[in-house]
């Protein structure tokens, strides 16, 4: 996640006077704003935001990375004036509708008037409590833990840790329901929540927040669920394949009374607490036939990383590309550790406090290899601000949210054997044989992702459109994750049950399509830069590390931030300004065929 809430706007005051005495010739309509009038007024609208917006930042800061009463209320208290700010000057953009401007007036007066993701109706007490509810949510996910007796509470981190590893299916579903405890309180506030922000959306002349979510990526709001269709529809049938094989393989394991085999793979057996990505349970998947596959974990371990030394080695990659070093203020500021005796919200985020150069990462970095990863994610985060951090406000973000999630992942999917081997975290590269091996790890992490990915706002986008009313809240959450996915709950869920509460983005309000589309765009980014890079092995062997070349093409892409249509900056980079799926058939055409094969007498589907 990061912190990106534009905002601003003077009340514009109408200059038409009321009086006695006008004669009707008098009263003619006041003046269509001129272009200029437009430029003046988003000159002033940025500037006006950007006051508020890092003092918002510096409180929302506060209260991740120590949550308590006082924290909450200034978060609160901050995100409240500065989303005000923004809905105030997003309504006065509509001023210029009928103004004829120039294109790159018109892409701001656009992005300023759909830059909310919650926005908050004109009525005060009802934008304070959006934003309380919006605190409190946040705060009740990063403060939550499942406590087994009244001196034995598991934190999610904690219980997370036990599920990558456990095989002990009754510990699984202790710990999945009892995580989904947390959430049950969030219910009433969430629904709350909805209404409120819809008729903020209202306001500003939307007809719901839904529809604000879906126009965010340069067409119209009801084209874009058609290409995420579109490029589900491109990968399904190899996620289909994966889920017959895992879900085979858990039967073998578990027995398929645990695992029935015509039924979707019941939610706590996957190896995360989510179900969203499977790559904790390799062992149980991998190929009968032995395969090398470098355990990351495992090096770490034995070479004795600590938090900071992963972080630094990650750092370096980026610095192997040809990016300036992360300041120093970056080692003293980030949060890397859970700390000891107070609450902190551990999920993963990166952080930009000035648009200058504070950038941060606030986790609780665990050394694991999946781990390693993810600081790869955050850092992506961290060098995209910094290369459009010289753009106007307006323009300081990704070309569309899933540029943002996918530029650490590209650079995470560098992370192969021959780099391994390079930074001697691995002794030997496994040669060819041992690449449905890796193709496996990866495509348990990634491919097993995408319907995920998308599910989460199928929900979301339905919900915010009045379309399922909370009593159906967790009923229709499961249909989709049983549609999408084929997974199940693995216990009946009670009428006070929310489970989408028990993932982080939603009680946070961060949008969820952005990493469906991160999961398409690294391997075609990843393609490009291997290709830029001269790398002309298989994609899956590919690593960039040390190609500046490779490092300027990104960057030129970066630094683009959101001026753009998102299309133009895809075209920059790959040359096509297409999103398409049809690099990730190709980097696992291998393990494809392999599963086919394993396949072949099984009765896959759900
Ligand atoms: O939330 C994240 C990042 C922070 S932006 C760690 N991710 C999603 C998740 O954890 O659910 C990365 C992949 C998906
Ligand atoms: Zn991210």
């Amino acid at each position: 996640m990061k912190h990106t809430h534009l905002s601003v706007l003077a009340v514009f005051i109408s200059a038409a006077l009321t009086g006695c005495g006008q004669s009707e010739k008098a009263q003619t309509a006041p003046p269509a704003p001129s272009a200029a009038d437009a430029k003046a007024f988003l000159t002033e609208a940025q500037a006006d935001i950007e006051k508020v917006q890092f003092p918002a930042a510096h409180a929302e800061w506060s209260y991740a990375t120590n949550i308590n009463y006082d924290t909450a209320a200034v978060s609160a208290y901050m995100n409240e004036v500065l989303s005000s700010k923004v809905a105030q000057y997003s309504n006065e953009a509509a001023r210029f509708n009928n103004t004829e401007v120039d294109a790159d007036t018109r892409r701001q007066l656009d992005l300023l008037r759909n830059s909310l993701t919650m926005p908050p109706p004109a009525d005060a007490e009802k934008s304070a409590r959006l934003a309380k509810i919006s605190s409190d949510l946040g705060g009740m996910y990063g403060s939550g833990k499942y406590c087994r007796s009244e001196n034995d509470c598991k934190t999610l981190v904690e219980m997370s840790a036990e599920m990558a590893t456990s095989r002990d299916a009754d510990l699984m579903l202790e710990y999945w329901a009892g995580w989904r405890e947390v959430s049950k309180p969030m219910k009433d506030m969430y629904a709350e929540q909805v209404e409120l922000a819809n008729q903020g959306a209202r306001e500003l002349g939307f007809s719901n927040a839904s529809e604000m979510w879906r126009g965010k990526y340069d067409m119209p709001a009801d084209e874009f669920p058609k290409e995420l269709d579109r490029l589900w529809g491109q990968v399904k049938p190899f996620y289909d394949a994966l889920h017959c094989h895992v879900r085979a393989k858990l039967g073998d394991y578990y027995g398929e009374d645990v695992v029935p085999q015509d039924k979707p793979i019941p939610a706590h057996l996957l190896g995360n607490m989510w179900a969203q990505s499977w790559g904790n349970i390799y062992d149980i998947v991998k190929p009968e036939q032995e395969m090398q596959v470098p355990d990351v974990t495992a090096a770490l371990v034995e070479q004795g990383y600590d938090e900071i030394k992963m972080v630094k080695q990650a750092e370096s990659f980026f610095s192997s590309l040809g990016f300036a070093q992360l300041p120093e203020s970056f080692w003293e500021r980030s949060m890397f550790q859970q700390p000891e005796g107070r609450d902190v919200q551990c999920h993963a985020s990166a952080w930009d406090l000035d648009d200058k150069d504070d950038l941060r990462i606030k986790m609780c970095i665990q050394i694991t290899g999946e781990e390693f990863n993810v600081i790869h994610h955050e850092l992506g985060h961290n060098y995209y601000q910094r290369a459009y951090k010289d753009q106007p406000l307006l323009y300081r973000n990704s070309a569309n949210d899933g540029f943002h999630e996918a530029i650490g992942d590209t650079i995470a999917l560098s992370i192969t054997p021959k780099y391994l081997k390079q930074i001697g975290l691995i002794d030997e590269i496994p040669d060819a044989s041992n690449d449905i091996g890796m193709l496996m790890q990866v495509a348990l992490d990634k491919i097993a992702f995408i319907p995920f990915g998308l599910m989460v706002d199928q929900w979301r986008w339905k919900v915010l459109a009045g379309e399922v009313k909370p009593e159906d809240y967790n009923k229709v959450w499961w249909e989709l994750r049983e549609k999408y996915q084929g997974v199940m709950a693995p216990l009946a869920r009670g009428t006070d049950a929310f489970d989408p509460g028990a993932k982080y983005h939603v009680p946070a309000n961060v949008p969820y399509t952005r990493y469906f589309l991160a999961h398409i765009l690294q391997f075609q980014f990843h393609r490009a830069l291997c290709d830029i890079a001269g790398d002309e092995g298989p994609l899956n062997r590919c690593s960039i590390y040390g190609s500046k070349e490779a490092g300027t093409a990104l960057n030129n892409m970066l630094e683009m931030g959101s001026s753009k249509p998102w299309q133009d900056a895809l075209a920059t980079l790959t040359g096509s300004p297409q999103m398409d799926a049809s690099t990730i058939a190709d980097y696992f055409a291998p393990l494809k065929s392999w599963l086919d094969e394993q396949n072949k007498d099984r009765s896959c589907g759900w």
